[in-house]
């Protein structure tokens, strides 16, 4: 039977590097995230490149019943690889300041949906002894300056992980979390509700990670032996040593 990866946030940035790397090397794929033509534009260019199945579906995860639905619609199909990504930072102000909605939906994203999404796949991965790749970030390792409420929904995917890792220990089903520093993708421009000014200036004066070096550490992680689980990997740029700390060279 065939075998499917589930993506989410499949349609951008770190999810759709992934895509892009598990259809070349010949993965079947389903894509979830909310903007369906992006990835029906994906789809058409994986099956046509790497003769792979593809399927596409929309949801939005500030609703815990599409989820579900998505779920029960994939009920046939035999997943091997979650690559547990959908997450965003909303917003970049002292806590007093910020807006509530923009708490509510990174708790209901980072929190609530990627945590029913590994519920509702973890039974499909012990059929297949199948692998839970969680993206995190720096930011659930330390906390900087107007992160409050996306740096506790990243420590929070941490510890996740981390616990569901013990969970499934002797189920064959290996979960790895990856920690991405800075990465330019469209994070940055969704952080700062489309100001690209201030979302450009998070990637000056150092060369960003791009959403393809962590493709390429998400497919080591996923090659290994069966035997072996890589549980936590943190990259940076060479530049950044620590959340806050990033060399930029002088303009
Ligand atoms: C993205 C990296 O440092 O902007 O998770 O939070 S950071």
């Amino acid at each position: 039977m065939k075998k499917f990866a589930l993506i989410t946030g499949a349609s951008s940035g770190i999810g759709k590097a992934c895509a892009q790397r598990l259809a070349f090397r010949g993965h079947n794929l389903i894509l979830v995230a909310r903007r369906l033509s992006r990835m029906e534009e994906m789809a058409v260019q994986f099956r046509r490149d790497f003769n792979v199945e593809v399927i596409v579906k929309k949801a939005d995860f500030m609703v815990l019943n599409e989820i579900e639905g998505l779920f029960a619609e994939l009920s046939d199909l035999q997943i091997d690889i979650l690559i547990n990504n959908a997450g965003f930072a909303l917003g970049k102000s002292s806590i007093d300041e910020y807006d509530w909605n923009d708490f509510e939906q990174m708790i209901g994203v980072n929190i609530r949906a990627f945590t029913r999404i590994a519920q509702l796949a973890i039974p499909k991965l012990r059929q297949t002894a199948g692998h839970i790749v969680n993206i995190s970030s720096i930011a659930g390792i330390e906390a900087y300056e107007g992160g409050s409420v996306y740096c506790g929904t990243k420590a929070y995917v941490k510890m996740l992980s981390k616990s569901m890792r013990i969970d499934l220990a002797g189920s064959g089903v290996r979960v790895t979390d990856i920690a991405p520093g800075a990465v330019e993708t469209e994070f940055s421009t969704v952080r700062f509700k489309g100001d690209q000014m201030k979302a450009d200036a998070v990637y000056e004066g150092f060369i960003p990670l791009s959403s393809t070096d962590i493709a390429d550490v998400v497919e080591f992680t996923l090659n290994r032996p069966r035997h072996v689980n890589i549980e936590y990997l943190l990259i940076t740029p060479t530049a950044q040593a620590s959340a806050a700390r990033i060399f930029r060279e002088p303009k």
